[in-house]
């Protein structure tokens, strides 16, 4: 079985940007790598995640068929491509995995989290990543990346800073004394967080 790394944290975070770093430097070492995301990652889940980001319908989801919307995206993304690639013997990198419907749906729109934590499993059939890197930015550096990033916001960027203040107390909680995590400090240069990656994940993996 290949190793499953996930990359979690609040918008603008810099996880997207870490993740292809850490899937070039171990192409660059030769080993076979799946990077993908969430929502997303299938074709089935690239339709579901344009609905899950468009503008102002958002402003008609209810919590519960958002969080059904998310773990159709993940159900789909599990069995077609993520299982069958660890079995491959692949590393699969995600761009967001279950934790995200865990602190945005269960923390911060209060869906019940036991609710939460039944679909993650059913959903992901039980699977769990080996690694997840939280890399962990405030809500006003959030705004600040976000708005230097220009272009449109969508529905759920457009939440407030209360929001995603939740959010992020929710990802901390999450990984306090859980082995599972690994949390950086986003507000680095991209190159000194991409080192503490790096390390962690040799000392896990190689
Ligand atoms: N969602 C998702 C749920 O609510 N429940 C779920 O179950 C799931 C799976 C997904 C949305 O769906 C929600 C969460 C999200 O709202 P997304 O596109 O994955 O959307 O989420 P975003 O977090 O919005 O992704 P982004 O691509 O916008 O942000 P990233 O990946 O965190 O950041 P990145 O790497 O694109 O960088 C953002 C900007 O910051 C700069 C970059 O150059 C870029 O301009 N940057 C830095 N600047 C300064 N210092 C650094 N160290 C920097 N690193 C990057």
């Amino acid at each position: 079985m290949g190793n499953f790394v996930t990359f979690e944290g609040i918008e603008g975070c810099g996880k997207s940007t870490q993740i292809q770093l850490l899937a070039e430097w171990l192409i660059s070492m030769g080993q076979r790598v799946v990077l993908t995301r969430e929502p997303g990652g299938t074709e089935l889940g690239e339709r579901i995640r344009m609905l899950l980001k468009a503008g102002d319908v958002g402003k008609h989801f209810s919590a519960k068929a958002e969080l059904l919307l998310f773990e159709a995206s993940r159900a789909q993304h599990v069995e077609e491509k993520i299982l069958p690639a660890l079995a491959h013997g692949d590393s699969v990198l995600c761009d967001r995995f279950l934790d995200s419907s865990t602190v945005y749906q269960g923390v911060a729109r209060k869906i019940p989290p036991p609710d939460v934590a039944l679909l993650n499993s059913f959903a992901a059939a039980n699977l769990l990543p080996d690694l997840t890197i939280i890399v962990d930015i405030t809500p006003e550096e959030s705004v600040k990346r976000l708005l230097k990033r220009g272009g449109q916001i969508d529905r759920i960027e457009g939440e407030s800073v209360k929001f995603f203040k939740d959010v992020r107390s929710g990802y901390l909680a999450m990984a306090e004394g859980d082995p599972r995590f690994l949390v950086v400090n986003g507000d680095q240069s991209i190159s000194n967080i991409h080192g503490e990656i790096r390390r962690e994940y040799g000392a896990r993996f190689m």
